[in-house]
């Protein structure tokens, strides 16, 4: 076969990953860290957006939930188009943009789909209202492959699972939504007073694996979109979910460690870490 013809071929058309996600003008974070992510780990990226963000390097100002039937014609469409391997799923807008999802991906039960419950930005501003919270806990919980909370995430979703108000630890929360769900659930340790970054990952048996991490100075916006699609296209790309969470954490890392700071606010990583000239020892 002629090479143009065998890259035309559709035994290597890259994985598609469909995405449901809110724009960050800045390239930290939502939409366009996850477009870059799955682009970098060899995916083609499907973008639904689900919400406009005014924000910059520091912080969101403003949020602008689009339309949901908007949002159900976006995937809709594609999906009548073309199969997907994934879906990811991260800032949602709305409760009704939260109740057309959950019966979109409702549709595709044996696509993994990865949960990353965005309730707040980096700088604390709220991304999710606690009516968002109830739908994203009864509606797309039970249909999560692999939800992806860091620890406070975690305790807010484990706290809200209906039970008594009590202080439980983390293995706990992660019990607890796998109880209302979730298939697997990944804690994430950054925000934790640790010396290491500890990210556990639980199924329905307990944890399954435990990685810690050096603690990279610094605070990053966007490093948990980066995370969670990284693993959507591990998935998507055929790793199991023990590999697919382990070698996400590797690449998350290093485009942590890679990061950069374009403005006054927050590093970025750098998800195309690889493509850049290393810089030369004298200048490092
Ligand atoms: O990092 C979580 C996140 C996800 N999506 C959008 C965001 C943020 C954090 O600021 O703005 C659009």
């Amino acid at each position: 076969m002629p090479a143009a013809a065998a890259l035309m071929s559709e035994d290597l058309l890259p994985p598609v990953v469909m995405v449901f996600a809110a724009s960050d003008p800045s390239g930290g974070a939502g939409l366009q860290a996850d477009i870059m992510t799955l682009s970098s780990l060899g995916c083609h990226p499907l973008s639904v957006v689900t919400a406009l963000t005014v924000q910059d390097s520091a912080g969101v100002d403003d949020v602008l939930a689009i339309d949901a039937d908007w949002v159900s014609d976006q995937a809709r469409a594609l999906l009548e188009d073309m199969p997907v391997a994934a879906f990811k799923i991260g800032m949602l807008g709305s409760v009704e943009n939260i109740a057309v999802i959950a019966e979109i991906v409702s549709d595709y039960p044996d696509i993994p789909l990865v949960l990353d419950p965005v309730l707040a930005s980096g700088r604390g501003d709220e991304l999710a209202s606690e009516d968002m919270i109830t739908a994203l806990r009864e509606l797309l919980l039970p249909q999560t492959t692999l939800l992806s909370p860091n620890s406070m995430e975690a305790r807010r979703l484990a706290l809200d699972a209906g039970e008594e108000e009590d202080d439980p630890d983390l293995a706990e929360c992660a019990r607890r939504l796998v109880g209302a769900g979730a298939e697997f659930v990944l804690v994430t340790g950054t925000h934790e007073h640790s010396a290491q970054v500890v990210n556990s990952l639980y199924g329905e048996n307990g944890l399954v694996r435990a990685d810690a991490w050096e603690r990279l100075p610094g605070s990053y916006h966007g490093s948990g979109c980066t995370l969670a699609s990284a693993i959507a296209a591990n998935l998507a790309n055929g790793l199991d979910m023990a590999e697919a969470v382990r070698d996400a954490q590797d690449y998350t890392w290093q485009a942590l460690a890679n990061g950069f700071r374009p403005g006054m606010g927050q590093y970025f990583p750098d998800r195309f870490f690889w493509a850049r000239e290393p810089v030369p020892e004298d200048e490092a």
